[in-house]
């Protein structure tokens, strides 16, 4: 569920409170990972709060989203359970998978969430599908796929485009241009100048907005949602963004320098949105300081939830892998052994 906008002061004061969710979740969840808890790899949102946050603002609440493999934000700014993700991280049955996705498969279909998604490129043709079945349902709802500037050269992100365009359906494509893949930057990764060109080659509207300003991404999401919405078909927007930390935890990121990384934090979409509502007079440092202290206490609630949590059973390892119980899966579930291992 998104209930928020940038409309009123709450509403602005709650997107600022879920910027500071994703940083404090993900900056705990680095820890954990670090100290071995959290099995996996995870990819961590810090520095990209503003596009998640600006996006999920501008969508309706039964609105679709679709993410990628750095999801944890696009989760939080829809509005997902950070004590049901941290358990999917550290892999526990009260996860939002029941423990078995992890970081990278984090879902949930109630609150709008499609999933992240470990196969890069993968989010956009999920957005497109949804969109088909609201315009063949004629229902009041948009599907919006982020993807990664790496992303945006994978063919199945191309089909999906091109299919949505086609076809008018209620889409928006939004590129989160964090100026790497990988280890390679974008200019060695495309021809293009500004990776919203590419619109071109589906007669879509392209636009490219300073993803460190909430505002700026919040507006431009408003217009693509308004154009989807009244059958025009999608819009490609490319939020240019950074990405504090490397690629996953552990990356060594000798591909950058620390002279790049401090030019875009001196511009933290954070600091500029929490200075631009105390010049609103619509908050206080002090204001400040307690929402920090209550965001560190909900993540610590979080941590201790997915801590006493239980690890999925073994002898459950096959359940939820199908809609509908596929007898192949059974002949390997009746092999499951209890102590986790191997019954080979
Ligand atoms: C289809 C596919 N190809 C390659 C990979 C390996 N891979 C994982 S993340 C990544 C980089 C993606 O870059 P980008 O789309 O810019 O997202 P970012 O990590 O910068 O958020 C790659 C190549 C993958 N997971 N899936
Ligand atoms: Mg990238």
């Amino acid at each position: 569920m998104t209930d928020y906008t940038l409309e009123t002061e709450d509403d602005r004061l709650e997107a600022l409170r879920r910027m500071l969710t994703i940083r404090e979740f993900d900056t705990k969840a680095g820890h954990y990972f670090a100290d071995g808890e959290i099995p996996g790899f995870v990819h961590l949102y810090i520095g990209e709060e503003a596009v998640g946050v600006g996006t999920c603002a501008a969508l309706d609440p039964d609105d679709y989203i679709a993410s990628t493999h750095r999801g944890h934000g696009h989760c939080i700014a829809k509005g997902l359970d950070p004590d049901l993700m941290m358990a999917e991280l550290f892999g526990k049955a009260d996860g939002y998978c029941n423990g078995k996705g992890g970081s990278m498969h984090i879902a949930d279909i109630d609150s709008g969430m499609l999933g992240a998604n470990g196969i890069v490129g993968a989010g956009p043709p999920l957005a497109t599908g949804a969109a088909l079945s609201i315009s063949h349902q004629d229902r009041d709802q948009v599907a919006l796929a982020f993807l990664g500037d790496g992303a945006t050269a994978q063919g199945q992100v191309h089909e999906a485009i091109n299919q949505a365009s086609t076809w008018d359906l209620p889409a928006i494509f939004l590129i989160e241009n964090n100026q790497y893949g990988e280890a390679t930057p974008v200019e060695k990764q495309h021809n293009v100048d500004q990776l919203s060109d590419t619109a071109q080659a589906y007669d879509i509207p392209g636009v490219t907005v300073d993803g460190m300003d909430i505002t700026a991404v919040y507006e431009a999401v408003q217009e693509g949602r308004k154009r989807a919405a009244n059958g025009d078909g999608p819009t490609l927007i490319e939020a240019e963004t950074y990405r504090y930390h490397g690629h996953y935890e552990g990356d060594e990121q000798n591909y950058r320098t620390d002279e790049e990384l401090q030019q875009w934090k001196d511009r933290d979409a954070i600091d500029a949105f929490k200075a631009r509502l105390i010049d609103r007079d619509e908050l206080s440092e002090a204001e400040f300081e307690e929402m920090q202290a209550e965001v560190e206490e909900t993540i610590a609630d979080a941590i201790e939830f997915a801590h006493d949590a239980e690890l999925p059973h073994p002898q459950e390892a096959y359940d939820d892998m199908f809609s509908d119980t596929v007898p192949e899966i059974e002949k390997f579930a009746n092999r499951a052994r209890t102590d986790g291992g191997d019954s080979r």
